[in-house]
């Protein structure tokens, strides 16, 4: 331990993570902060120019409502996003983001965004909500704003948070954290009056459909490793939703998205003989009414279409990007000319769709030969993903803004969870789908304001014991303790019985959640005994996480990546088993309760683990419906 140097960082708001959500959080936080003579401070376990989902860049703004053009309304957007998510949503939250994101993407626009303009100066929009981007650059311009509010001194890169802390005097207060460099000897204490974590959602929970060579290529970002969920649920905060993983439709084995090619350029999905599923699937989905004749079909059912073609044998699915490019050309007016013109611009910008955000699928159609104008491409429903800002749920319990929000859902301040100043946003918020990369920024920037409020009428010091500081200590480093006590027994450093490695931890637990939880090898289905014998086997890793080895800081890092994905699985799993129905076909199926309870289970749930006991308890929470 003496290796390790301990810096103590003294602040008043610390958040966690430097991604969209954090970003948001950075700016508007240290706007208040300065009117009052607070100080804010970020850390981010990589560099923020590029860390998070947006890391590679997006090619639309998937969420923006219009407010000021008339387009739409927050009512709209709350119908919508409640159709979409199978009746339940904090409508309050939703809400809330629809009525604030607009000032975010004008934001992002002064901060150098360049956003796509017709000839009239409108934004481009690839459908109703969403609009397109030249958007590679997306997040180094939304860090550069976050970091020139913060001041670089305030900024922490590279430095991951393992545990939350809570007040000595008072437990379910918040009171920093704890992390360690991932390049240095240096292990850092975080004593903050107030924190929000917006660290991600969590990837490679479930066996990914790649393999081999492609291991390690997923849809989401494979860095975001559940420590939001992990270290909120730790410190005793309540979650929500937490069984509503999402499983995106994306281009096969390149994860590309498809939402450019059904909304911007109105492709069809056709099976292996040449029908669209949308017309075979018609009469499948009706059994989910009346979620099912929503106008657009929601996602799960859209999903749920393409996985029963699959499943009665109709494979392989194609995007049909030669018959779209065609049939745009062949209506754009004009000559010949200006037919070959337009074929050129919508070449370029299906390529620009991948390298803006998803550069591997571009590298997947180049090396597979693949012209979009001459060849469709395969798709398919991917692995099972936790996230609270597509189109899914998962995340903290949190309270809502005062002013929309139900006495059901509001505990003092916007977006704190059930933890005394603990903060959240972005795919920390459950409850709250479609927020995306604009919405999560939205949801940073408010958790940030309110978390500053929360201070100045909280304003007194942290207390925390400084043995539980050793302790945590310990417990960081013990993986490069336990590899160097035993390297020397086995020849083969990934091999040995006194520890393992954080890639064997991360193939196991794959492994339990693949085949007992609903991941693709069942084709996302499970019953009650499958879900008993995970946790069983949960619990035997949990056992052996004691066990985690490892070789250097990096793999240090792995090895809390993956004890936060063990607990983001344990969390996923109990809600699976608590709610007795299957609300999200296409995301997941309980077979021993087949179809959809609205009598019974149109509501939230909710689980806490108990700090103090380490008992788990889940229960119900009424969805209430404010926009009519
Ligand atoms: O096509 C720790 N997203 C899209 N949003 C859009 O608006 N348009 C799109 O086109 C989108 N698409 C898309 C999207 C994401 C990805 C990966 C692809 C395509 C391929 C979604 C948005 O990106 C998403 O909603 C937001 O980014 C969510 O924001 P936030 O802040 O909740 O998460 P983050 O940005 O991933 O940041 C997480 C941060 O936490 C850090 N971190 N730091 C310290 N300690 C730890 N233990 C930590 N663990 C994680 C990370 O480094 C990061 O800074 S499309 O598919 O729909
Ligand atoms: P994706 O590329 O799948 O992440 O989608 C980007 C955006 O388009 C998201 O807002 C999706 O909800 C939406 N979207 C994608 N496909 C469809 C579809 N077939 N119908 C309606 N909305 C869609």
């Amino acid at each position: 331990m003496d290796n390790f140097e301990t810096i103590e960082v003294n602040t008043d708001l610390l958040i966690v993570g430097g991604g969209m959500a954090a970003c948001g959080a950075a700016v508007e936080a240290s706007y208040w902060a300065k009117k009052n003579g607070l100080k804010v401070t970020l850390v981010d376990k990589a560099a923020m120019e590029r860390s998070g989902a947006v890391a590679m860049g997006l090619s639309a703004i998937n969420t923006y409502i219009g407010i000021k053009d008339g387009a739409n309304s927050p009512e709209d957007f709350v119908k919508y996003v409640r159709n979409d998510q199978m009746g339940t949503v904090r409508e309050d939250l939703v809400y809330d983001i629809a009525r604030h994101v607009d000032s975010t993407v004008h934001l992002f626009e002064k901060w150098g965004l360049p956003i796509w303009k017709d000839e009239k100066g409108n934004y481009v929009h690839e459908g109703r909500w969403q609009i397109m981007i030249n958007g590679e650059s997306y997040k180094v311009i939304v860090a550069e704003a976050a970091k020139s509010a913060l001041g670089m001194d305030n900024v922490y890169e590279r430095v991951f948070i393992v545990n939350l802390l809570t007040d000595e005097k008072d437990p379910n207060k918040i009171a920093g954290a704890v992390g360690f460099s991932v390049r240095e000897n240096k292990f850092y204490v975080f004593k903050a009056k107030a924190v929000m974590v917006a660290a991600g959602g969590a990837v490679h929970i479930f066996r990914p459909r790649s393999t081999g060579e492609g291991f390690g290529r997923a849809w989401y970002p494979p860095w975001n490793s559940g420590s939001s969920y992990a270290t909120m649920l730790q410190v005793g905060a309540e979650m929500t939703q937490m069984e509503s993983r999402f499983i995106p439709t994306r281009f096969k084995d390149g994860y590309g998205p498809v939402g450019a090619w059904f909304l911007l350029f109105k492709s069809r999905a056709t099976n292996a003989f040449g029908e669209d599923y949308l017309q075979t699937q018609a009469e499948e989905i009706k059994k989910w009414e009346p979620y099912a004749s929503a106008k657009p079909v929601p996602t799960p059912l859209r999903n749920h279409q393409m996985i029963t073609e699959l499943r009665e044998g109709r494979g392989p699915v194609y995007m049909r990007t030669e018959e779209a490019i065609k049939k745009i050309t062949d209506t754009t007016p004009g000559t010949d000319k200006d037919k070959k013109k337009r074929l050129k611009e919508l070449d370029s910008e299906a390529w620009e769709d991948f390298l803006d955000m998803t550069i591997t699928q571009a590298g997947l159609w180049a090396s597979m030969n693949i012209s979009p104008e001459e060849k469709p491409s395969e798709i398919m429903p991917s692995e099972p993903y936790f996230i609270g800002s597509h189109a899914s749920c998962a995340g903290a319990w949190v309270s809502g803004p005062a002013d929309i929000a139900p006495k059901e859902y509001t505990w003092g301040y916007n977006r704190m969870s059930t933890v005394q100043g603990l903060f959240t946003a972005g795919d920390g918020v459950g409850g709250n789908a479609h927020k995306f990369s604009s919405g999560s920024c939205t949801e940073g920037r408010i958790a940030g304001k309110e978390a500053i409020r929360f201070i100045k009428d909280h304003p007194e010091a942290p207390t925390i014991d400084p043995k539980k500081i050793d302790t945590l200590k310990e417990k960081t480093y013990k993986p490069l303790k336990t590899f160097e006590q035993y390297k020397t027994l086995s020849s083969d450093s990934n091999i040995n019985p006194n520890y393992i490695k954080p890639k064997m931890f991360l193939f196991r637990l794959n492994k339990i959640m693949d085949e007992y939880v609903g991941g693709t090898s069942t084709w996302y289905t499970t019953n009650k005994p499958m879900l008993e014998r995970g946790l069983e086997l949960l619990a035997m890793l949990k056992e052996d996480s004691e066990k985690l080895g490892a070789e250097n800081l990096h793999e240090l890092m792995r090895a809390w990546e993956n004890y936060h994905r063990l607990w983001t699985a344990e969390v996923h799993l109990r809600h699976v088993m608590f709610r007795e129905e299957t609300r999200y076909p296409g995301y997941l199926y309980r077979s021993d309760f087949p179809k959809i309870d609205e009598a019974n289970w149109k509501v939230f749930v909710n689980s806490k683990w108990d700090p103090q006991t380490g008992n788990w308890q889940m229960s119900k929470k009424p969805v209430v419906k404010i926009i009519q």
